[in-house]
């Protein structure tokens, strides 16, 4: 059996004329690829409307492990700031959904791989903070975090990676990764340890201490086809879960 995989996804909240009803949840392809290629079974959980806590209980419960994707900003008020003229939008709804999702599956101990906001959900839900926008982090050597207009399957900025962290084995101790943020992870959560950091010192992926969660602030998802090793990021994620059942048997 395939481990199951449950994608929280987004919400498309803007009309477009393009559709009839423009009302809808979405998950990029890309996502869906990355864990099917992975040996997983994606399974999409939309953005709860009603019955939040029941419906994050039977979610969860019917799936083995949690990837929390891309997309808008987390509201700042999440943890504790007012929004700053540099924050891009935001989505309480799916925020109140994420976070709940991601609290009941910490408490079953599910494998969690957070990336970008997911990533950044994690720390907020573990109790650090954002930098609404890395402007605000006032270094004078920050890097290109961006990228933009240059395609998203190109690697741009350097990562170091610690010694003997779960990235290393996958990406080496120095690797090029892609770039499309603009928030950045202010406080870490103490029961978080950073993985890897760019040449600014921008923290670009996270575990816990008890190493249930991970998650990166690049976007491997998108360079599968032109970096094997990036494919391997999404393999350990489901290699994860066939360890969390073996322990739960045993
Ligand atoms: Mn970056």
């Amino acid at each position: 059996m395939r481990p199951i995989v449950g994608i929280l996804s987004a919400e498309m909240n803007h009309a477009d004329n393009q559709f009839i009803d423009s009302q809808f949840e979405y998950v990029q392809n890309v996502n869906i690829a990355a864990i099917t290629a992975a040996g997983g079974l994606p399974v999409v959980l939309p953005v709860a409307k009603t019955d939040l806590d029941e419906l994050v209980n039977e979610y969860v419960d019917q799936v083995d492990e949690l990837f929390f994707i891309g997309g808008e900003d987390s509201d700042p008020q999440l943890y504790g700031e007012q929004p700053s003229k540099l924050l891009g939008e935001i989505d309480q709804r799916r925020d109140a959904f994420e976070l709940a999702i991601y609290q009941y599956a910490r408490q079953q101990h599910k494998p969690i791989l957070g990336i970008c906001r997911g990533m950044q959900l994690i720390n907020i839900a573990e109790g650090g903070s954002l930098y609404q926008d890395l402007s605000l982090a006032n270094s004078k050597l920050m890097l290109k975090h961006d990228q933009q207009p240059t395609p998203v399957e190109t690697e741009t900025h350097q990562i170091k990676i610690k010694p003997n962290s779960w990235l290393q084995p996958l990406l080496g101790e120095e690797h090029r990764v892609n770039s499309v943020h603009h928030q950045i992870i202010h406080q870490l959560a103490p029961s978080l340890q950073v993985t890897a950091t760019s040449n600014d010192g921008v923290i670009e992926a996270i575990e816990s201490r008890d190493h249930e969660v991970r998650g990166v602030q690049f976007h491997p998802e998108w360079l599968t086809k032109t970096d094997e090793s990036m494919q391997e990021i999404f393999n350990l994620f489901i290699k994860q879960c066939s360890s969390w059942r073996s322990d739960a048997v045993g």
